[in-house]
């Protein structure tokens, strides 16, 4: 190091500990500070004293409110402002160098022109502000799956979620050591504070920009103090850049959640499975064993972000690069998530759900009968008779908990394990009210791709009886994939192509849809906890005690495969959730022809292959 410069001197321009002593992390903080202009620079040591400082900063600032400590113990609420309540993905931009690696489906720009348009925006975005400097984790500390992040915001509290939400401070700090690689992130709300000016409850700016650079890895957000936006080690860091990452060292970065299932007699399997939104992940990830199946027990390691890496026997390993839920709160109650409301007792951050009169929360959906008066999450009064004639919402539908995986009841022991659980089998799902039957196995890996690139869900909006629009989310990656999404099939086909051929042992691809409706627009299958019912299947074949019954698109169970006990379900019941229509099977491969002519810059020929394999076939059983 050249003399003028030591490391103190460096230590003391950022604030830094002094046993901070990465000279290049130094380096960047001191530049992005005098590009964005803090007043102050606080780094994170994620210790539970500087979480208790901050919350107590953002009740001050009127971020926060503190709830009922009888009711919620050690729990804040904080509302957004109204135009700042969930992901822009008009807004996000994957800039690589070639347009062509961005692919169709994500917005692009060249690199030069998007610094070019973020420099004025950062140019004194954090005056008057606290820049936190928030080393974090993903994945276990030290684990060779794990890889850290630094992201610098000008927001306390995206310090707050950080911390429930990944290993941040010291620990990370410490892996990192002297010169560990670490994927910077930047991010401002945008809000720049004049001397003596007052700031709001939630700065934000109406200019938003989600950016990626994924040939040098960085990120920068500007604009948004709201979730995926603004967290960045979630959707920027775990998906968009670890998906670039994973395609040029042989992993994979995925939108999965990963649970245990341990049978009676002991035996433990571990499965990943991606759904797109809306479709109930978290409940799966702490599904409770239903009637029938005691003495089973299923657990979770995540409930939406799987690292997956290839181990020293061939198997893969996953690892939850996540410490914490950052889930939608309307909808889970003690029905369709016990788990879950255990896990929401205490130490929580919700964000846009309502306050009740005795300093609680609730939201759509919690309980049967709404509470006779609320303050909704923009502050106003709420009641069950203003919602009826107004259809006014108490809580946002995108309103959110931040709780640490630590208080699930249903957590894994092996969640924190830094060699990650190996996984037996990937599941695929999408909400679709037919045509796509409860539970089919791939019988091979290409044909499990193919599942997963063609799988979607149905519009929720859908008036009754009539059948949504199919929207195709390829391995519920679609908003997530850091690269062309074709070259990201091609990279699944190439991994199992490669381990396959190292003669290890693929993990199985199932298909599922828990959401068929009969001619009444009614759910059939019960779904939540019956759903380990389709998994037990799953655990069978791979040990290749189950039957099933070939067909079409792969294989699925029979009624008398599937283990009954403490269920009424009849054939008949069964039949409407398993059955294969042909008819609506062509009309759905003409929906699998546009997804791939989308797709057809680089769309590996396997798929085009299975494809035209499928089509011949149902032609042949059309016309027979
Ligand atoms: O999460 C869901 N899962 C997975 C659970 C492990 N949901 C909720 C989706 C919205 C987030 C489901 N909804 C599931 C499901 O398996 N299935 C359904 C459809 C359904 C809804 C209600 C009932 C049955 C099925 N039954 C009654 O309301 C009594
Ligand atoms: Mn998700």
């Amino acid at each position: 190091m050249n003399q003028p410069e030591t490391l103190i001197t460096l230590q003391a321009a950022v604030n830094a500990p002094n046993h901070v002593r990465h000279v290049r992390l130094l380096r960047w903080v001191r530049e992005i500070a005098s590009l964005t202009q803090p007043e102050r620079i606080h780094w994170c040591d994620g210790s539970a004293a500087e979480y208790d400082l901050l919350c107590a900063e953002l009740v001050r600032a009127g971020t926060f409110r503190k709830l009922n400590e009888a009711k919620r113990p050690n729990s804040y609420l904080a509302w957004s402002d109204p135009s700042d309540v969930a992901r822009v993905e008009d807004r996000t931009f994957i800039c690589s160098e070639r347009q062509e690696d961005a692919g169709p489906t994500n917005n692009w720009m060249a690199p030069h022109e998007m610094r070019a348009t973020l420099t004025p925006l950062f140019t004194g975005a954090m005056r008057g502000r606290t820049m936190y400097v928030v080393p974090f984790s993903m994945g276990p500390l030290g684990s060779p799956i794990a890889h850290i992040g630094v992201e610098l915001s000008d927001s306390p509290y995206v310090a707050v979620n950080m911390r429930l939400m990944t290993r941040m401070g010291r620990g990370a700090l410490d892996v990192l050591g002297e010169a560990g690689e670490f994927v910077p992130c930047v991010h401002s709300v945008g809000a720049p504070l004049a001397p003596g000016q007052k700031d709001v409850p939630w700065p934000c700016n109406k200019t938003k920009y989600i950016v990626h650079y994924p040939e040098t890895r960085e990120i920068w957000s500007f604009g948004s103090g709201y979730g995926g936006n603004a967290l960045l080690g979630k959707k920027c860091f775990a998906l968009r850049i670890a998906s670039v990452m994973g395609r040029r060292d042989g992993w994979l970065a995925e939108h999965m959640l990963i649970l245990g299932v341990t049978r009676p007699d002991g035996r433990k399997y571990h499965v990943a499975a991606a759904f797109p939104s809306a479709c109930g992940k978290t409940n799966f990830a702490m599904l409770i064993p239903p009637r029938g199946f005691e003495g089973w027990k299923v657990t979770t390691i995540g409930d939406d972000i799987a690292w997956i890496k290839p181990g020293a026997d061939g198997r893969l390993y996953a690892i939850n690069p996540e410490a914490g839920y950052f889930g939608v709160a309307p909808g889970t109650n003690e029905q369709t998530n016990p788990n879950c409301m255990a896990a929401l007792k205490r130490d929580v951050i919700f964000t846009n759900v309502a306050l009740t009169d005795d300093g609680d929360v609730w939201w759509e959906g919690m309980t049967k009968e709404p509470p006779a008066h609320l303050i909704d999450w923009q502050g106003k009064d709420w009641t069950p008779e203003l919602a009826k004639a107004t259809g006014a919402k108490a809580a946002h539908p995108n309103a959110r908990f931040t709780v640490a995986a630590t208080n699930n009841p249903a957590l894994d022991p092996a969640w924190d394990d830094p060699a990650g659980v190996p996984i037996d089998a990937f599941i695929f799902g999408g909400r679709r009210s037919s045509t796509v039957p409860l539970v089919t196995e791939a019988r091979d890996w290409v044909e499990g791709v193919y599942m997963a690139a063609t799988m979607g869900s149905e519009t929720t909006a859908a008036a009754f009886g009539q059948q949504g629009v199919v929207r195709r989310d390829p391995f519920a990656m679609l908003p997530f994939a850091g690269y062309n999404m074709a070259d990201y099939f091609g990279h699944w086909l190439a991994l199992g192509e490669r381990l396959a051929t190292s003669g290890a042992t693929l993990p199985r691809i199932f298909q599922v849809n828990w959401f068929r409706k009969d001619a009444e627009g009614r759910f059939v299958w019960p779904g939540f906890g019956e759903n380990l019912r389709v998994l037990a299947w799953m655990l069978e074949r791979i040990d290749g005690t189950a039957a099933g019954e070939e067909h079409l698109i792969g294989v699925s169970p029979r009624h008398a495969d599937l283990r009954w006990d403490g269920l009424e379900f009849s054939e008949a019941q069964f039949a409407a959730v398993i059955s294969i229509d042909h008819d609506a099977w062509q009309a759905e491969l003409k929906l699998h022809d546009d997804l791939f002519e989308q797709f057809a810059q680089g769309l590996p020929a396997a798929l085009t292959a299975t494809k035209a394999r499928l089509a011949a076939q149902l032609a042949a059983r059309l016309a027979g």
